[in-house]
């Protein structure tokens, strides 16, 4: 009986765990998604979406996953006093409780690297966001002409 008592406590607390951890990235919408169409594949590709943290504790953005290309990574472009501007891998992207972290040129960025196949307009593709609690978001990303510069073009 004692330990019958004790597995359904444990399974309980378990249960708790598993959804605080989720309560995180569960909070997190993503809109305006959108990406630029590519020449080929011997360039990398650019996404760009608004990620918005509606819950209560802040999130962190700790990767990415797509078929599209094999190396998915945000960047973040920067440009200096001389107006030379350049791009880094950004890391961990931490979003505050209520806040939103806007992907636009210019700005942070995905970087679809090593493309698997071209990215033509008026097609879509999967995009996975991962996050530190271990939630995972996949966002249905729209491909448009390849002079767009926002997702209404
Ligand atoms: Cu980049």
């Amino acid at each position: 009986m004692k330990q019958m008592l004790f597995s359904v406590v444990a399974g309980l607390a378990l249960s708790l765990g598993t959804s605080a951890a989720h309560a995180g990235s569960d909070a997190v919408v993503v809109e305006d998604a959108w990406a630029r169409a590519s020449i080929g594949t011997s360039r990398p590709g650019a996404a760009y979406m608004e990620i918005r943290n509606r819950g209560e504790e802040a999130v962190t953005l700790t990767g990415l996953a797509t078929d599209l290309a094999e190396m998915p990574e945000i960047h973040r472009t920067s440009t200096d006093d001389q107006g030379v501007s350049s791009m880094a891998p950004a890391g961990d992207i931490a979003i505050a409780p209520e806040a939103t972290v806007t992907l636009e040129p210019g700005g942070l960025h995905v970087m679809l690297m090593r493309l698997q196949r071209p990215m033509m307009e008026g097609e879509s593709f999967s995009l996975t966001l991962v996050f530190s609690d271990g939630g995972e978001m996949k966002v249905e990303v729209p491909i448009r002409s390849i002079s767009a510069r926002g997702p209404e073009d």
